[in-house]
């Protein structure tokens, strides 16, 4: 239980793009049995033993997902995103994610370097300071660990 009070604490906003509703029950195999109501738990669990305040989305519209990064701008500190199926394709998504200036981190769940040729590209890397991927859901968990310690190198 952290002892700093959730207003003080700096805000992280975690997004989930197209189809990351459907975790536990999409490709198992691939993506695990976790749902994206585990992954918001997990997220809170350990944003608050960092003494963060998250707010968790999801969205299959690229448009909502890109209004969201902007919103962020004057109310988060920074940024934790699984584009999903935006990574490959999204010029607006990096474009929102550039114009914000916030530390952002990229997770996928799967390797997608180990995956499909068309998966391997991401134009949201162009706007992160680093990617998570094929560590399952525990790559949210360490992409707010290492987010907290880019908003306390940045102190
Ligand atoms: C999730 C998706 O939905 C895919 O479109 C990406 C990513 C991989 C993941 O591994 O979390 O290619």
């Amino acid at each position: 239980m952290s002892s700093v009070p959730a207003a003080s604490r700096p805000l992280i906003v975690v997004l989930n793009g197209p189809n990351m509703n459907m975790l536990g029950l999409r490709q198992p195999e691939l993506y695990g049995a976790a749902t994206l109501d585990d992954v918001e738990q997990l997220c809170a669990e350990i944003a608050d033993g960092l003494d963060l305040a998250i707010d968790f989305r999801q969205s299959n519209l690229e448009g909502e997902l890109v209004s969201w990064v902007q919103e962020s701008r004057t109310r988060a500190q920074g940024i934790v995103i699984n584009p999903a199926g935006y990574t490959t394709t999204s010029i607006a998504l990096m474009d929102a994610l550039l114009a914000v200036d916030l530390p952002v981190i990229e997770v996928h769940i799967t390797n997608i370097h180990r995956r499909e040729e068309f998966r391997q590209h991401s134009y949201v890397s162009k706007a992160a300071v680093g990617v998570i991927a094929g560590l399952g859901v525990r790559g949210y968990a360490l992409a707010l660990q290492a987010m907290a310690g880019l908003l306390e190198d940045a102190l």
